[in-house]
């Protein structure tokens, strides 16, 4: 009887007293106004950005991620070739420092969704997971909008 009450309280103690778990990639980012550019016509490949603010002491990378809205999903960026033509290239991670942010933002880096399955309804929220370099994930909901 004694041990039975006094066994919950040791392992409350244990939790207690040991050091703080590491808290994964996806708790420790922020996000901001996550938006997927909505086209007025129909298009077959769509870029979604954000805003991702890594608040933990080690760097984060997004590896990629996943949606049901198109058959595939790539991470992109865009530079500018020697022929002066903005280009996108596939990357495979997007790295935010300790205490720092990157901006997905057209022009820049984004995600892509590649083979969109069904248009999109400017207005409406469509969720996206973002994954991360240790594994973890975040769901969150991307606004259409037409810009
Ligand atoms: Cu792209």
């Amino acid at each position: 009887m004694f041990m039975r009450k006094l066994m919950p309280a040791l392992l409350a103690c244990l939790l207690l007293t040991s050091p703080p778990l590491m808290a994964d990639q996806a708790a420790s980012v922020e996000v901001e106004d996550p938006w997927l550019r909505a086209g007025p016509t129909v298009q077959r490949n769509l870029a979604g950005y954000l805003t991702l603010h890594n608040r933990s002491d080690e760097p984060v990378a997004v590896v990629g991620f996943e949606t049901d809205l198109a058959a595939s999903s790539e991470l992109h960026t865009m530079s500018i070739g020697e022929d002066g033509m903005m280009s996108m290239q596939r990357i495979l991670a997007i790295e935010i420092p300790p205490q720092g942010s990157h901006a997905l933002a057209p022009g820049g880096d984004h995600l892509m969704l590649v083979n969109l399955k069904n248009p999109l309804e400017p207005g409406a929220e469509y969720e996206i997971t973002l994954t991360f370099s240790d594994g973890s994930r975040k769901t969150l909901l991307f606004e259409a909008r037409r810009p």
